[in-house]
């Protein structure tokens, strides 16, 4: 399957120094968690999420099997429902 790349900035986010709960990071993210895709005025928390919505948003992009049963199979989908419901910072969300 032909794939192509998309152009994109990466911002490089402090966590050491809480860089993340600043207005100009949290205010973008819902979680206040890295990372946080930016696409002009959409903001998009949640790597999962995120690599869902590149796949169907963006041609080119294969990242997931199309087929739903394959795709529901993919590490990612449970590897990522288990960490983010594990995760405390989840229960002030
Ligand atoms: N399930 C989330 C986890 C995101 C996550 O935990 N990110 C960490 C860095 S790898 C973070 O932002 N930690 C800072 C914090 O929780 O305050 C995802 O996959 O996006």
């Amino acid at each position: 399957m032909p794939r192509s790349l998309l152009s994109f900035e990466l911002v490089a986010i402090d966590l050491v120094n809480n860089a993340n709960l600043e207005p100009g990071y949290a205010e973008s993210s819902l979680t206040r968690r890295v990372p946080t895709l930016i696409h002009g005025n959409f903001a998009l928390s949640e790597s999962s999420a995120i690599t869902e919505c590149l796949d169907e948003g963006f041609s080119g992009i294969l990242l997931y099997p199309k087929d739903a049963i394959s795709r529901a199979r993919t590490p990612s989908s449970s590897v990522a429902a288990k960490r983010s419901h594990a995760h405390p910072a989840r229960a002030l969300h």
